[in-house]
């Protein structure tokens, strides 16, 4: 029995109700701290508020755009769940003789729940319109550049070695080609610090080039010239993935993307050059 509720018991019908809906008032309130109070929690416990930040300058961009549309949901959320613990607590029916006050329409009130819509709409589309024009930005021509292949089902990664940025050799006419598909699955060798294009390219179906630490998927579309940049600022291997639904095996469509010292690629690219078995003439 809560304190206060004994003295009712006795006094009719009408103030037992009073204190039936004081012990509902309290609990609505226990119950809304203790879901501010995780959500609270929860923001501050996960760096990030729980998504991967990326391995790349766009990736890190859009993880921006993602926490700030999360920010704006949770804000929306309090304030809808905010007025309207307001309006029950406070505009409850106190007891039988007496009705709460009635109204409609208030001009203020409409202004708010018009104007806050609006002005969210308006931030996201203007924020979102400049990450997506600074990420897909064209890359310059004296960028790196890969061309990246998906077939049914697999995919091939092709470097021109006179196509590489600052890791041309301007005088060959040599390609690196990685080819793999299930269960070998093949590996992008990528240089860190260094902004490198992919052009998309299939022959059979639509496919989708997807790594996760990049934020980002593009399709890869027959007859179509989609291309993206992305400077890496991490070294690792990081899975990735064909993102579009492609047929029987598209399940085994993976690939890995190993990002290395700057160094270790020119060794690699040295490598693969060296090695007869890598290299296609065109
Ligand atoms: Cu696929």
């Amino acid at each position: 029995m809560l304190p206060g509720e004994a003295p009712g018991m006795g006094r009719g019908s009408s103030c037992m109700r009073r204190h039936g809906m004081r012990r509902i008032v309290r609990r609505i309130t226990t119950v809304a701290s203790f879901g501010l109070a995780s959500l609270a929690l929860f923001s501050t416990a996960s760096a990030g508020w729980g998504m991967p930040r990326g391995v790349t300058d766009e990736a890190r961009q859009i993880a921006d755009l993602y926490v700030f549309t999360l920010a704006l949901a949770v804000l929306v959320f309090i304030g809808v769940v905010g007025a309207l613990l307001f309006a029950i607590v406070r505009y409850r029916r106190r007891s039988d003789d007496e009705m709460p006050p009635q109204f409609h329409g208030s001009t203020v009130i409409e202004a708010i729940w018009i104007g806050i819509p609006v002005a969210i709409v308006l931030a996201l589309f203007t924020y979102s319109f400049i990450v997506l024009q600074d990420i897909q930005e064209d890359a310059d021509p004296e960028d790196m550049s890969v061309e990246i292949r998906g077939f049914q089902f697999g995919w091939q990664f092709t470097y021109d070695v006179n196509d590489l940025g600052q890791f041309s050799d301007p005088a060959s006419d040599e390609q690196i080609v990685i080819l793999g598909s299930a269960p070998d699955f093949p590996e992008l060798v990528l240089p860190v610090d260094e902004r490198v294009e992919f052009r998309l390219v299939a022959d059979d179906v639509i496919h989708s080039f997807y790594v996760r630490d990049f934020n980002f998927k593009l399709d890869l579309i027959p007859g179509r010239d989609n291309r993206f940049a992305v400077t890496l600022r991490e070294t690792g291997v990081f899975n990735g993935y064909c993102a579009e639904l492609c047929g029987v095996d598209h399940a085994l469509m993976r690939f890995t993307v190993r990002v290395v010292e700057q160094n270790e690629f020119a060794e690699w690219i040295a490598d693969q050059v060296g090695d007869d078995a890598a290299v296609r003439q065109p």
